[in-house]
């Protein structure tokens, strides 16, 4: 018996969302849309499995497949990155940040991220998650020009010593320079996590510059630019060892802290089809034609903010370098959550987002960020990018007015019906 038939209400609403994704342009800049092989992977049997522990060293009887599973899924993430060790069991990419605290920090110690209207993320130290309440979280912001501040951050960093420092981004259309940043960490002795859960598919490209080598700790989520499932790794050098003492808090002891963080640390059992759907599309990125694709995503990106420049929109840092832009509308006559509500309406998902010094909240901020990931997912060029820019500002114009968006929202479901997404799916 399949869903249709087991439950017909979910199966419904999922072949409504198949629907709402199919005919409609997905720009969140975090989405994107898996393979067939990810799918198959991720709705398998591995689910069915417990496996606490590693590969070879686990609780449990009857793990020697998914040990391979996960084996492979570790294999290919280290050669992927470059990095020596890689645990790819974190649930999704706030757990694996939280593996980090808990694995290199004691509770109080002085962490220094990016504050989250800045373009950070709530793990970085936010003031209600719980890297902001069980550390002592200082945070640090960009220039008015919606660059990082590196003088500002090595300043802060020089004042507050903190234990460890977190740079990556949810609403950054930069490049992150990792050297300069990993000087500032190493002139107060703090460890360097480098959160690369939005760019680690450009960075696999060669589009980004990795932190490989630089950063002492790497966490990344694995359904964004890199295409996979659900889920996140951290990524590390050195090798674990299996000592029964407490390990110290050391740079060679990372791989150890990190593996005992989330294990016993913080979680029960892998998910396993989770894992195996990591490895399928940890293979799937290795190609030559995913190089391609995560090319593809900048010049997609810049070729949709040239657009929208060509329109008078107001970028943050004026442009873009990666898979996202933020729009600034305080030129404009809506703030992020109408325009939101009215590129929804007209077909085209994005999300409404504070924007650096925002005077707004981010529950109605000035911005909205979007991006062209899961565009490119679909084939999609340059000429796409550009039909895109204009309707945009086509909704943005026309915000009020209901029949015209309708109408867009027509001309938006033409342009999808030509890349056509998951022709053989229904549920
Ligand atoms: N929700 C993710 C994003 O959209 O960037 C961050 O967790």
């Amino acid at each position: 018996m399949n869903i249709h038939q087991q439950d017909p209400e979910i199966s419904h609403l999922l072949n409504q969302e198949l629907l709402r994704q199919r005919q409609g342009l997905e720009m969140i800049p975090s989405e994107n849309f898996v393979s067939e092989a990810v799918l198959e992977a991720l709705g398998s049997i591995g689910t069915n499995k417990y496996s606490e522990g590693y590969p070879g060293k686990r609780y449990y009887g009857g793990c020697e497949f998914v040990d391979g599973i996960e084996q492979i899924a570790i294999d290919r993430a280290k050669t992927l990155f470059g990095v020596t060790h890689a645990n790819v069991q974190p649930y999704s990419g706030s757990p694996a940040n939280l593996a980090v605290y808990f694995a290199l920090l004691n509770p109080s110690d002085t962490v220094m991220g990016m504050h989250l209207f800045y373009g950070g993320h709530m793990t970085h130290g936010l003031p209600v998650n719980f890297s902001g309440t069980l550390y002592h979280s200082v945070q640090y912001q960009t220039r008015k020009d919606g660059y990082l501040d590196l003088e500002a951050m090595a300043e802060q960093a020089k004042t507050e010593k903190p234990k460890m420092i977190i740079v990556g981004a949810t609403a950054y259309p930069r490049v992150f320079d990792w050297k300069a940043l990993k000087e500032i960490a190493d002139s107060v002795g703090a460890f360097l996590l480098a959160d690369i859960s939005h760019i680690a598919g450009l960075i696999v490209a060669g589009v980004h510059p990795s932190p490989a080598g630089i950063a002492d700790v790497m966490t990344t989520t694995t359904h964004k630019t890199l295409r996979g499932p659900r889920g996140a790794m951290i990524l590390c050098n050195g090798n674990p060892s299996t000592p029964l003492k407490t390990v110290e808090r050391t740079k060679e002891n990372i791989p150890t802290l990190i593996d005992r963080a989330i294990i016993p640390g913080l979680q029960g059992g892998p998910h396993n089809h989770q894992t195996a759907a990591i490895a399928v599309a940890l293979k799937e990125a290795s190609t030559q034609e995913f190089k391609t694709y995560g090319q593809q995503i900048v010049k997609n990106a810049k070729a949709l903010a040239d657009r929208l420049l060509e329109h008078g929109f107001t970028l943050v840092t004026g442009g873009t370098d990666n898979h996202l832009i933020l729009i600034d509308l305080n030129n404009k006559a809506l703030t992020g959550a109408q325009a939101e509500k009215a590129l929804d309406l007209a077909g085209m998902t994005v999300n409404k987002n504070t924007i650096p010094f925002d005077p707004r909240r981010p529950f109605d901020p000035s911005g909205i960020r979007l991006g062209t990931p899961a565009l490119t997912s679909r084939g999609m060029k340059e000429e796409e990018m550009k039909q895109i820019g204009d309707w945009i500002n086509e909704a943005v114009i026309y915000w009020k007015e209901e029949e015209k968006l309708r109408d867009l929202r027509k001309r938006v479901k033409d342009m999808t019906d030509q890349f056509p997404l998951y022709p053989n799916l229904q549920y």
